[in-house]
């Protein structure tokens, strides 16, 4: 006999951060987006930073909710971005806030760690593609810098295994959010010392790593006293948005690709072990940890973020528009011919995003859209047209015919895959549900808890 259980699912974001309540009545979960909250990236004194406490304080306010309404969840689990990490010190205290990976610090880092370890020993322990932000860049920055919280700090924290600490008061370092870091050896699973030591990275703030479906805890008795809830178990899930997005793919066989298109466009299969071999170091494919042993092998695509940041600088000016206008607007400029690259740097953290594009449009002799419509033509299309490439790129990889593509996350773009220009055979496209991110934060948990159940 199975009792309804109820879990609750904290989804933090780049840009906003939610809570979906999942019951579960042995059959199937019923889902409710039960709060949302807005995010970003804080600059002060020339560091970016997420406001760890403030995202802290709306899952308390969450909580509160919930606890007025008499719904008590059997759990809750935490999945956020990846490489981000927090401090926290000897006596338990925060010390200051997790560094955003969009923070330039990192510029040109990648290439000074290659002088100590070089690239090809360095992708080829971790799997990991080389992009400036992964963790072991910040930390070697962090380093070079002497930055005080890393200085004094007893342990650092990944941000869903920060928040889960926030909540409870105990640590863990969980696994797909710590394969993230570029740290992690591939062989063992957990993090490669000897690599980081020889970068005179610290590694005694590192913890072991554990798998997913892991208690990390109960809710602290002050938090649980004030939303009126019992001490809530904590679970470290797959806490990497992406681990959780992608296990909740509803795939009939192996032979399909994911898109998973939010600020970041990700991009791959889902194999049974890394794949690590010339091909993937010069096309830097990335190997992220999944659940049940598989491996993400994706790719990085400069997503949502460029019509996010170009959304900002027209509302700046007065003009605001929804999605659902956005994509009317593309198709009725769809004729608009130029196409910008979305991974180049220069559109990771620009001051001004239309100006960046305008830049490249310029350098590239392209024409310059004259409206915004034609932005966002050009921005979907650029899009549709780097999948495209990727999909070629992932089709020389897959031991297997890739037949089918499943886009999941915001319904964003409207022929992915193939591409308005690239005239390569269209793929089966299934456009899967926006709350599949969250099915996985809560399906480890129902596999914890019917395990526990029979025991
Ligand atoms: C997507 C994501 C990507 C990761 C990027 C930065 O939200 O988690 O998987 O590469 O954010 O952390």
């Amino acid at each position: 006999m199975t009792d309804t259980k109820r879990f609750l699912a904290f989804d933090c974001g780049a840009t906003s951060g939610r809570a979906v309540l999942a019951t579960f009545s042995g059959r199937a979960f019923d889902m409710k987006e039960v709060y949302r909250f807005p995010s970003g990236i804080i600059q002060l004194g020339g560091k970016y930073y997420w406001d760890v406490l403030t995202i802290y304080q709306h899952f308390c306010n969450c909580l509160a909710d919930l606890g007025r309404q008499g719904i008590v969840p059997d759990s809750i689990g935490i999945d956020t971005w990846g490489v981000d990490f927090g401090f926290v010190a000897e006596d338990g205290s925060l010390l200051g806030n997790p560094r955003a990976y969009r923070d330039p610090y990192t510029d040109g880092i990648p290439e000074k760690v290659f002088q100590t370890v070089p690239r090809e020993e360095l992708y080829g322990a971790t799997g990991i593609q080389i992009m400036n932000f992964n963790s072991i860049f910040q930390l070697y920055a962090q380093t070079q810098e002497g930055f005080a919280p890393l200085k004094y700090a007893q342990h650092i924290l990944f941000m869903p295994d920060l928040l889960s600490y926030m909540l409870t008061g105990k640590k863990v370092c969980e696994y797909t959010i710590a394969s993230t870091s570029g740290m992690m050896d591939q062989s063992s699973r957990q993090f490669n010392k000897e690599l980081l030591e020889k970068l005179g990275v610290r590694t005694d703030v590192l913890l072991p790593i554990v798998q997913p479906g892991e208690v990390v805890g109960t809710l602290r008795k002050e938090i649980a006293d004030a939303c009126g809830l019992p001490q809530i178990p904590v679970v470290a899930v797959a806490g990497h948005d992406t681990a959780s997005a992608i296990a909740a793919v509803p795939a009939g066989d192996e032979k399909f690709a994911y898109l998973s298109s939010g600020t970041w466009s990700l991009m791959g299969i889902e194999t049974p072990a890394p794949i690590i071999n010339a091909d993937s170091t010069r096309l830097n494919f990335t190997n992220e940890g999944g659940i049940d042993g598989t491996t993400r092998f994706l790719k990085n695509i400069t997503g949502m973020w460029i019509l996010e940041q170009s959304r900002k600088v027209w509302e700046a000016q007065g003009r605001t528009y929804k999605y659902a206008d956005m994509e009317a607007m593309a198709r009725s400029e769809a004729g608009f011919p130029s196409l910008i690259d979305p991974d180049d740097a220069r559109f990771a953290a620009p001051a001004n995003m239309i100006e960046a594009i305008d830049a490249y449009l310029r350098e590239t002799g392209q024409p310059v859209p004259q409206n915004d419509a034609q932005y966002i033509s050009c921005i979907y299309h650029s899009l549709a047209h780097r999948y495209g490439q990727v999909v070629e790129m992932l089709q020389g990889f897959a031991p297997f015919a890739i037949e089918k593509l499943h886009v999941i996350g915001h319904r964003q773009c409207d022929d992915p895959g193939q591409g308005r220009r690239s005239g390569k055979r269209p793929l089966g496209h299934a456009q899967d549900d926006c709350e599949g991110l969250c099915r996985e934060n809560l399906l480890s948990r129902q596999i914890k808890t019917q395990k526990t159940d029979t025991t």
